[in-house]
């Protein structure tokens, strides 16, 4: 096996700065807290996480009309989240611990409080005009294609100064910048730099493949077949996305990106990207010279029940496509997305986090998914995220970003007062103290999972292959790495199914935490269990 990178052989854990530690005492978490918690996430020791990463969701100045992904300052640090100096801090505790950090970058669009919006939208002339889109209205006055944001309604909002109309592929106070222009690409290429030269080791790009659109931006055909349900705004939603992403000039600046990157040594590019294997393989570059981690989702995307064979069949797809000088790596879930405790079930969590934690690629957790919790219980009149308000549908992605839950003090550990979102009802017994002193719980499982990992090198190196068993509830598969073999087999089913390994081999670990270690040639996996057997 070749010497892999941190970002290959580690394991990313992604935090929403807003919910995991409150040190302030505003009901919103801050940097401070994600200090004072690494040592729950790596310490050293098999008491913590393990984790080798974090991944922090956006903490920049922002009016937070989507809590964050509205930048307004790209090269300072809210006040909610603490300072320049607090994040410095952040950084330096975390190397001495051996943590990487990767920040979150969004590239695609600003805040409308941004200086450079309120000059762009100042006059048709001024030195910014053309750093945003900018389009003249139809002779009818109305917008200048059909396109539609993908939080509802149309993408175009009128602008009375300017007497024009400006592009937002998200909420009106998210304006799309204009990559087209080598003025904006250079400002926002200095931002890369100004947070790698604070030390940070990579980033997260948000909606990376829709920086750049068609430059004539058509009409986009309408879908035939849509989801009846979906809300009459959802105008995103019933078209056929062929101008406004994925074109295939965006792959110059991905070239130009990863230059930069590389100046820097040993950092990571993961891309927050949605397509189809040909076009999503793309990104990582025709030599390895893009992204080095093109996020896939298609655990969540393409997983929308917890099937046996449809796993199996995503992880041999994109295994197969990944090109050799790619890596793969795998979500279960995100800021965006159901818990995937509520998504698949509290048992098929912990299988599902078996599968995650031992396929080929690169891991990235979420925070709270290593206790099972599930979606928060939010109230219509709780609502705050501007997807679920301007859908309006019955789902928001609130229910992902509810509190930490720490231990059972009235607000979880999180804070001292009231959080921003309600903690989830279980977190009384739902939290990390409990689940601590609980030899059997989710979060020793994850620990287990990502120790054994770390110290494996077929699960952090080594080759996959899926090997067919008689069930077809059951996914099993191979990880091998010089000469080592690790057999995983997981029943995604409710009954009993007995498996065997190939040869016969070691037991190491099972979902349920309950089974002694032995030698075995066929094991009786109880619903939802797994298990990992190290062949002879
Ligand atoms: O998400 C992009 C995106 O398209 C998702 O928001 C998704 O379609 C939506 O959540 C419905 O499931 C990124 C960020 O992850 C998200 O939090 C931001 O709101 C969005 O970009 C805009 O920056």
């Amino acid at each position: 096996m070749s010497k892999l990178a941190w970002w290959q052989r580690g394991v990313v854990y992604q935090i929403y700065p807003r919910s995991f530690q409150d040190t302030s005492g505003n009901g919103v978490g801050d940097l401070q807290g994600v200090i004072e918690r690494l040592a729950y996430l790596n310490d050293g020791t098999e008491r913590s996480l393990g984790v080798d990463a974090i991944w922090l969701s956006p903490f920049y100045p922002s009016p937070m009309k989507d809590f964050g992904y509205d930048v307004s300052d790209y090269c300072n640090v809210h006040p909610l989240f603490g300072d320049l100096a607090t994040f410095d801090r952040l950084i330096e505790e975390a190397h001495k611990r051996g943590i990487r950090i990767i920040i979150d970058y969004v590239p695609n669009h600003t805040s409308d409080e941004h200086p450079w919006f309120i000059e762009s939208r100042s006059s048709r002339d001024n030195p910014k005009a053309d750093w945003y889109i900018w389009r003249d209205p139809k002779p009818d006055g109305s917008p200048p294609n059909n396109w539609g944001s993908v939080f509802g309604g149309p993408a175009w909002e009128w602008d009375e100064t300017r007497q024009q109309y400006y592009f937002h592929q998200f909420v009106v106070g998210q304006p799309d910048l204009n990559w087209r222009n080598p003025e904006v690409k250079a400002a926002m290429f200095d931002v890369l730099r100004f947070w790698l030269e604070r030390g940070v080791d990579g980033f997260r790009m948000d909606v990376i493949g829709m920086i750049i659109k068609h430059p004539d931006m058509p009409d986009q055909p309408w879908l035939t077949d849509v989801d009846p349900n979906l809300p009459e705004n959802a105008i995103y939603w019933r078209q056929e996305h062929i101008y406004d992403q994925d074109q295939d000039d965006v792959h110059q600046v991905l070239r130009e990106m990863r230059a930069l990157l590389d100046e820097y040594g040993d950092t990571v590019g993961i891309g927050e990207l949605f397509y189809s294997l040909p076009r999503w393989v793309k990104y990582y570059g025709e030599q390895g010279d893009e992204l080095h981690l093109p996020f896939n989702f298609r655990l969540i995307d393409h997983l929308p029940v917890w099937d046996a064979q449809q796993a199996r069949r995503i992880v041999d797809d994109v295994d197969g496509a990944v090109p050799p000088f790619g890596w793969p790596n795998y979500v279960l879930g995100n800021h965006d997305q159901p818990r995937v405790a509520s998504r698949f079930g509290a048992e098929q969590a912990r299988t599902a986090a078996m599968l995650l934690l031992t396929l080929r690629g690169t891991p990235t957790l979420y925070y709270g998914d290593e206790l099972g919790i599930p979606n928060g219980d939010i109230k219509p009149e709780q609502k705050v995220d501007p997807w679920g308000i301007q859908m309006g549908v019955k789902y928001t992605r609130d229910v992902c970003r509810t509190p930490m839950q720490w231990d059972d003090s009235p607000y979880a550990g999180f804070s001292n007062v009231e959080p921003w979102l309600p903690v989830t009802p279980d977190y009384r017994t739902r939290n990390v103290a409990a689940q601590d002193k609980d030899e059997r719980s989710m979060l020793n499982l994850y620990r287990r999972l990502l120790w054994y990992r770390k110290g494996s090198a077929p699960l952090y190196g080594g080759s996959y292959q899926a090997v067919d068993t008689p069930h077809a509830d059951v996914f099993a598969y191979l990880r091998e790495a010089d000469g080592e073999r690790i057999f995983v087999a997981l029943n995604f089913g409710d009954e009993e199914r007995t498996v065997s390994p190939p040869s016969r081999g070691q037991l190491v670990l099972s979902t349920a935490l309950d089974r002694a270690q032995g030698v075995t040639n066929e094991v009786k996996l109880r619903p939802y269990e797994g298990v990992i057997i190290e062949l002879g």
